[in-house]
């Protein structure tokens, strides 16, 4: 039985799918991501990955972020949802035959949103398995919402929720650039990658942080970095490093030295 603090580990969904082609997996990137969680065995730890090119698309074609309108949008919440859990299971596939104890977490079933925010999660099975030494793995998903109808929950409100419920030591969000930036890099030559930022900063520069130009109906970089505020607020220190770059996230898990953006409290 595990008494470690948690670690909450994110991984983005342009990490482990092509955002440029519908459902297209990198098969190559969970590998490389579930041998370093192997290899960096931690104590205690809670993943969450993102939907990229399998929740985005499909979620964006249904409108289904914004709620229930019309009943054509029925069987684009259940496409929304499935194609999470087959990403899921791929990411599944990876880290269980390598001998890691990972069990999936539906949050479509332990979560109801209110106007989007999360308004009840159901944690007792969650809390029994990592009591008992097992790794959750959650993933942002098409959930019902007590006033929408549905909605879509992402991965890092997910995060920050989790992450202040369990009291956890730090959370690692493994994203494909080295950090967070204050324009895109993708497009911007000369982008500044932010070292270290305090709550106070990150608020400050809310404004400038470019969002995300491929299809991500959760908000671009800002916005997934905005979801982690409240567990900023609560002292729980959030550390960005790129996913896409061998032993990055072997590194931060060990709580070695990586290149990334570190934001705390104060
Ligand atoms: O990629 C959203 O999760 P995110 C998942 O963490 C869906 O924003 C279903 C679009």
């Amino acid at each position: 039985m595990s008494q470690a603090r948690p670690t909450v580990l994110k991984i983005g969904g342009s990490v482990i799918t092509d955002k440029s082609q519908e459902l297209g997996v990198r098969m190559d990137a969970i590998s490389r991501i579930a041998d370093e969680i192997r290899d960096a065995n931690p104590r205690n730890l809670i993943i969450v990955h993102g939907g990229g090119s399998f929740g985005h698309p499909i979620a964006q074609k249904h409108a289904i972020k914004e709620g229930f309108k019309e009943e054509n949008q029925i069987i684009g919440f259940a496409e929304t949802h499935h194609v999470m859990t087959v990403l899921n299971g791929l990411f599944m596939d990876a880290l269980i035959w390598r001998g890691i104890p990972a069990v999936s977490i539906t949050p479509s079933s332990c979560t109801m949103t209110q106007k989007g925010r999360i308004a009840c999660f159901e944690d007792t099975p969650l809390k029994q398995l990592m009591k008992m030494g097992f790794i959750p793995v959650l993933y942002g998903d098409a959930v019902f919402d007590a006033e929408l109808g549905f909605t879509i929950l992402s991965g890092d409100q997910l995060v920050s929720f989790l992450a202040v419920r369990f009291n956890v030591e730090k959370i690692l969000i493994g994203v494909d650039v080295d950090g967070l930036y204050d324009a895109d890099p993708k497009t911007e030559e000369k982008a500044k990658m932010f070292e270290h930022l305090t709550l106070k900063e990150l608020k400050k520069v809310h404004g400038r942080l470019g969002g995300s130009n491929v299809c991500d109906v959760t908000g671009g970089m800002f916005n997934k970095i905005a979801e982690l505020i409240p567990a900023l607020e609560h002292g729980i220190p959030v550390l960005i490093v790129n996913a896409t770059k061998p032993k990055y996230i072997y590194k931060a898990l060990k709580g070695e030295k990586v290149k990334g953006t570190l934001i705390e409290k104060e």
